[in-house]
């Protein structure tokens, strides 16, 4: 396989020169982080500056940044350049508290666009393409991001964002879509609805997406590329570091480099927040270094990876992250059983008789948490016949359990029947009296 690369110097440097490329980097968001309320007092009192930093290994004396950090600083404890040379902010929803808000110059949408570019150009596009960017515009960085990162590729992009269906495909029919970027739940969805209204799949000439902003197993991305008989590309980010375009798979699909030119990358053990040997899981922990208006140094993401441990044979030298598999906060404790969402997603999505969609409830019942997994079944299963039905629920049961420890109830949904989000897939609906 020939492999293309959009900044071919940046991209192979070799380690020794991307190490002392990270260190100097480093120096300068530190610089630039002493110019912020907040970092003036953390980094004061650890007595930390640029010159403290003088090899890799001193960036574990500055003190982490956590999402609370954040909150607490709204809006402008992060800000580190004058207002006026502030050209755009994007921010997170807010649900669960202050939004947090990352504002950007214009030199920091120029890199966040370039590294947006250099994903896209990495999984095989160029200007032929036509880019359909089925995902939320606005606040959400997820839009306007990769919006930008198709354009400086070249590609015509369709600035659709996620929602009516029928549209989107006549959209990707009228214009002839190669390329599509949206929630992997949100691909799962298009593929029941095309299905559903019966849009050929010959009458598309999709070829590659683009999917992330949510945790997805392998067995899903399978199953996307398979049905819609496309490449799918598993692609992380988060608005603290910019938004999408932080690490990306390349046309090898075997875990996402992580652009160490722009950021610094850590795992560490969630507890002790100890760095873990390689190779192992952990927390990753993210430095920015390519944003001058709201530096951000050693940011708890709360996301769980693990780094690949040999190089890629895309000749990348940029390490690899392992998919994200879930969230040291989205865990759930049932009966005293360690859960992760994840986990249930793995094992439904490899069975072709479930559909595209599965929601999570946990619910009191009396002293105990009861577990009820909903599915869809697939399109040719007819849910008036019960005895089938009862068959696959009970199979659907046994091998949850046997996978997760705890008995699951089962619940059958017609295709198309469970509630879909245009954004990130709300998947677990924990109903248990939060003081309990
Ligand atoms: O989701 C940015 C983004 C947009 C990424 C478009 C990819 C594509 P936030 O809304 O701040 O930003 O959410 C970030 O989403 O900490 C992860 O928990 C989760 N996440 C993002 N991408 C993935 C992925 C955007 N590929 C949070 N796999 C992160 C698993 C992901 N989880």
């Amino acid at each position: 396989m020939t492999y293309q690369y959009w900044n071919e110097k940046m991209e192979t440097l070799s380690r020794p020169e991307l190490e002392a490329y990270q260190l100097a980097q480093l120096k300068t968001a530190v610089d630039q982080a002493l110019r912020t309320p907040f970092y003036r007092e953390r980094l004061g009192k650890a007595g930390i500056n640029s010159d403290t930093i003088k090899t890799p290994e001193d960036l574990r004396r500055i003190p982490f940044t956590t999402k609370q950090d954040l909150r607490d600083g709204f809006p402008y404890g992060f800000l580190s350049i004058p207002r006026e040379d502030v050209v755009r902010l994007h921010a997170s929803s807010g649900t669960t508290g202050t939004p947090t808000t990352i504002y950007f110059s214009k030199d920091d949408i120029n890199r966040w666009t370039s590294f947006v570019a250099r994903c896209i150009y990495g999984t095989g596009c160029n200007k032929t393409d036509v880019f359909q960017n089925m995902i939320t515009y606005g606040l959400f960085t997820g839009g306007l991001g990769f919006h930008a990162g198709g354009e400086e590729v070249g590609m015509l992009v369709i600035p659709s964002g996620p929602g009516n269906t029928t549209r989107q495909f006549r959209l990707m029919q009228d214009f002839g879509t190669t390329v599509v970027h949206a929630t992997p739940s949100f691909l799962l969805h298009v593929e029941s609805k095309m299905r559903e209204e019966g849009v050929s799949r010959d009458s598309v000439k999709l070829k590659r997406a683009f999917a992330g902003a949510e945790p997805y197993s392998e067995d899903t991305r399978r199953r996307i590329e398979e049905l819609l008989r496309i490449d799918v590309f598993n692609s992380y980010g988060l608005s603290e570091m910019n938004g999408p375009g932080v690490a990306f798979e390349c046309q090898c699909k075997q875990g996402l480099h992580i652009w160490e030119d722009g950021y610094i990358a850590e795992i560490v053990n969630p507890d002790t927040l100890e760095p873990v040997p390689d190779g192992e899981t952990g927390e990753l922990v993210l430095t920015c270094l390519c944003r001058e208006a709201t530096p951000i140094l050693r940011y708890r993401t709360r996301d769980l990876s693990s780094f690949y441990t040999e190089p890629c044979a895309c000749g990348r030298t940029h390490r690899r992250l392992h998919r994200i598999t879930g969230r040291t906060d989205d865990m759930l404790i049932i009966n005293g059983v360690n859960l992760f969402p994840s986990q249930i997603e793995e094992v439904i999505m490899s069975m072709k008789e479930v559909g595209n969609n599965y929601l999570i409830v946990v619910e009191k019942e009396g002293a105990l948490d009861r577990l009820t997994v909903k599915t869809e079944v697939g399109q040719d299963i007819f849910m008036d016949d019960a005895r089938p039905l009862n068959a696959l629920k009970e199979k659907i049961r046994k091998i949850l359990q046997a996978s997760i420890i705890i008995n699951p109830r089962v619940e059958l949904h017609e295709s198309g029947s469970l509630p879909v989000s245009e954004g990130k897939a709300k998947r677990v609906q924990d109903m248990r009296p939060k003081d309990a």
